[in-house]
């Protein structure tokens, strides 16, 4: 395959081909591409240099598939000339999540639904995915009413100013900010920008996207995104009504079972998951499963994944690799 990489040299980007590499991805040309800054920087892939070059030289190198992160404008205005040339775009961004002609897709959950004809593909935010990789064999067996979800997120979904930002006011030195205010020792309930009802697009993505991915909109999700002064991976408090009783070992076992998903759940041992460890995973690890008990059927649990490799990286080179098994591509 001819593998386009679009924003290779960003913090998403990088992950991509780490995780190409880790995971040996039928790569026969690789074609790294970011901005005009970049063009011409080097690359190093599997031991080898590779130009980056501009997406229109890209383009007209025909490849197989692109990945791409490199924002929602780069992908708006190129996403469709790959597609036009022939390439089959598996895209980062949250340009076309929501667009009714475009799957959104995480593999374990919907990937069936990818034909031929989808040549440009959405991957989910970074906290959807890891939310709705725990919910989904829930709901099957289940049947979710309502999630209300809480994140504290890392900042490296901020990108690389935001990290910067962070180390700077742990070593006590001024620098650019990524945010309004400090994010060391604090906590911003701000992640992206606010809309007019009053929440973030962080929040909307959340309450949004899964319905999308689970194809049911039977449920609904609310949710505050809060950006925390860590950088190794998403966290969220999540609270669930089913509407029908459950038990919770069955919980605990439907979950262990779901691939991708690792149960991390046992108080005696202080066992639960953290973005610490979390950090340079593929999986979503879930613990702290136990009972609301406020209220009937409904469960609360805690999800952690590291949001640059199967909240970005990750999920989109399993959207490809899903592609070629099933000669989509
Ligand atoms: P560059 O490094 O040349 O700016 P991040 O999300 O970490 O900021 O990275 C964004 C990625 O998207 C980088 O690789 C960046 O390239 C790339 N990018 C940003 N704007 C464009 C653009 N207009 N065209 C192509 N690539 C872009
Ligand atoms: C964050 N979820 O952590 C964001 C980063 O819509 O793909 C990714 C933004 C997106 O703030």
């Amino acid at each position: 395959m001819k593998v386009a990489v679009v924003g290779a040299t960003g913090m998403v980007g990088e992950v991509m081909l780490k995780v190409l590499e880790e995971r040996n991805f039928p790569v026969t040309e690789l074609i790294p591409v970011a901005s005009e800054r970049s063009i011409g920087k080097t690359i190093t892939y599997k031991g080898q240099d590779f130009k980056v070059v501009g997406l229109e030289t890209a383009v007209s190198m025909r490849p197989d598939i692109a990945l791409f992160s490199a924002g929602g404008g780069t992908s708006l205005e190129w996403a469709p000339k790959f597609a036009e040339a022939g390439t089959t775009v598996v895209d980062n961004s949250s340009a076309w999540r929501m667009d009714p002609t475009k799957k959104l897709v995480v593999p374990e959950i919907n990937a069936s639904e990818l034909t031929k004809e989808d040549k440009i593909i959405a991957n989910p935010n970074c906290s959807t995915i890891q939310l709705v990789m725990a919910l989904n064999p829930l709901h099957k067996k289940y049947k979710m009413k309502r999630v209300v979800v809480s994140t504290y997120q890392s900042v490296s979904g901020t990108g690389v100013k935001a990290v910067r930002q962070l180390e700077n006011e742990i070593a006590g030195v001024q620098g650019e900010m990524a945010y309004p205010y400090p994010i060391g020792r604090n906590a911003l309930p701000h992640c992206d920008v606010f809309e007019e009802n009053g929440y973030t697009k962080e929040e909307m993505k959340l309450a949004r996207e899964p319905q999308k991915i689970m194809n049911d909109r039977t449920f609904s999700v609310s949710a505050t995104a809060v950006r925390i002064p860590t950088s190794g991976g998403h966290s969220e408090s999540v609270n669930v009504e089913f509407e029908n009783d459950f038990d919770l070992a069955d919980v605990r076992k439907l979950l262990s079972q779901t691939p991708g998903v690792v149960v991390q759940d046992n108080t005696d041992t202080n066992t639960y998951p953290m973005p610490i460890y979390a950090h340079d995973k593929d999986e979503v690890f879930v613990g702290r499963i136990r009972r609301d008990e406020s209220q009937p059927n409904t469960l609360n649990m805690w999800i952690v994944a590291d949001n640059l490799r199967k909240g970005a990286a990750t999920n989109t080179i399993q959207i490809a690799e899903y592609l070629i098994e099933n000669k989509l591509v």
